[in-house]
């Protein structure tokens, strides 16, 4: 329809398609060294009931096992559950294994004509993760939300230009490799224009509004790193001004990424950051992210040493987690890093980065009209949120330190069958099968 008349959809699309064919074929196993020789198998855990001929069943059994050059990883026997009254001892094998994945219901229906019951149970996968800084280059999995070349409602939807000009960002996002040289964006006056709305308004409020740590992250920036109304801030620059204060580093991003990937590039203190600017008929608030919202919302932030760490340990925390989880994170994400409120000196302060880069929402965040929640991630992790416009609901923590603490505690209580660490002189992971 719509889509299929415009060139950079049919590319979006065809990149979203390439991130999930590499997925697809690079579910693993997160043993150290295991990657590789273990692509294609899958492991199982076996239970065989033999009643009669328990000799020749497991002969037999052993033949199966050979002939589908099944990996035997450990082997017990133990007494058979007596629910029959025939009287005789059942006996029951419980086998683990490792089986090319193609062989593994052919496998699976030998041993039933062996043993008298045969249950499986197939271990989780866990989701492909990047374990270096290069392979995130693979976390580029964008969702078709809020499209200027899609979404009806979106400011630029009936704006041509806006939209030729958003493909060739989104371009220089989309061809770029870790460790290049980050692009340079040549912005047009009207660009700056937007910018310099958005920045002079916001400025005017956030003494009154921001968290300290904000207020020092942007002074910083615009003493070292020539943050200001006249000009949009380039992502180089700003990169290299962040390495230096918290060892952030900045990489562009075509558009809102899956919250799976825009997690994951966290753990390697990465953020993925759009170039673009919001439409110029609508500066006071964007539904997506946009320059504005990186460079004003997160980047001062990000400056903050105790910030930087709570941001990679919510990445790391999301490293290989499943699907239900990733989107507990990524809805505590949202009410802490994106719209967190927290209090200081008695009075409410806000350090969400969504909130410092909307000026509509930050005033409305601080008014009496919202409703404001108690700081507790295990109710945040659930409760529904508003991404089209203001929220109805902001958590509000006691204090910076107590929001970090518990969201510590809320991610170390996720589950998973292996442990990371990152390697900050590698930039890579270190992943430990728990003991
Ligand atoms: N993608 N590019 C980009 N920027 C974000 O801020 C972002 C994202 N994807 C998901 C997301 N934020 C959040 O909604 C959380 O789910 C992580
Ligand atoms: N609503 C924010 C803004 O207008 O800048 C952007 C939020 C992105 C999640
Ligand atoms: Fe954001």
């Amino acid at each position: 329809s719509v889509a299929q008349n415009i060139p950079f959809v049919g590319r979006k699309r065809s990149l979203i398609e390439d991130a999930r064919k590499e997925r697809a074929s690079g579910s693993v196993s997160p043993g150290p060294s295991r990657c590789e020789e273990k692509e294609g198998m899958v492991t199982l855990n076996i239970i065989l009931a033999l009643s009669n001929e328990k000799n020749a069943a497991f002969f037999k059994t052993g033949k199966v096992l050979e002939t589908y050059e099944v990996k035997l990883v450990h082997i017990e026997s133990r007494p058979g559950r007596k629910e029959n009254s025939s009287g005789c001892d059942d006996l029951e094998l419980y086998m683990k294994c490792e089986v090319h994945s193609s062989d593994k219901d052919i496998f699976i229906n030998s041993l039933k004509r062996i043993a008298d019951n045969v249950r499986t149970i197939q271990e989780e996968k866990v989701p492909w993760f990047p374990r270096k800084i290069r392979d995130l280059d693979k976390c580029n999995l964008l969702i078709t939300k809020y499209d200027p070349d899609i979404d009806q409602d979106h400011p630029g939807f009936s704006d041509p230009e806006y939209r030729k000009r958003r493909c060739y960002i989104a371009e220089l996002a989309a061809n770029y490799k870790q460790g290049e040289p980050l692009p340079r964006v040549e912005y047009t006056l009207e660009e700056v224009a937007t910018w310099r709305e958005v920045y002079q308004n916001l400025r005017t409020i956030y003494p009154d509004r921001a968290c300290k740590q904000f207020l020092d992250g942007l002074e910083q920036l615009e003493r070292e790193c020539g943050y200001g109304a006249d000009k949009i801030p380039q992502l180089r620059e700003v990169s290299a001004f962040l390495k230096e204060k918290t060892g952030f580093q900045l990489r562009p991003v075509a558009g809102l990424l899956s919250a799976r990937d825009f997690l994951a590039s966290l753990a390697f203190r990465t953020f993925q950051c759009t170039q673009y600017i919001r439409h110029a008929s609508a500066p006071m608030h964007s539904p997506e992210p946009d320059c504005c919202h990186e460079l004003l919302g997160h980047i001062p932030m990000l400056a903050d040493k105790e910030f930087a760490r709570f941001s990679q340990e919510i990445g790391l925390a999301s490293l290989g987690a499943s699907d239900e989880d990733i989107e507990k994170l990524s809805t505590l994400y949202w009410f802490t890093v994106e719209f967190g409120l927290c209090k200081q000196n008695g009075t409410v302060k806000a350090y969400g980065a969504g909130l410092m880069s909307s000026y509509g929402e930050l005033i409305y965040a601080l008014s009496n009209k919202p409703e404001y929640k108690p700081f507790n991630p295990e109710e945040m992790a659930v409760q529904p949120y508003q991404d089209q416009t203001y929220q109805p609901v902001y958590f509000v923590s006691e204090s910076f330190e107590d929001a970090k603490m518990k969201m510590r505690r809320y991610s170390s209580s996720i589950q998973r069958p292996f442990q990371v660490q990152y390697d900050p002189f590698t930039c890579s992971l270190d992943v430990l099968d728990k003991p």
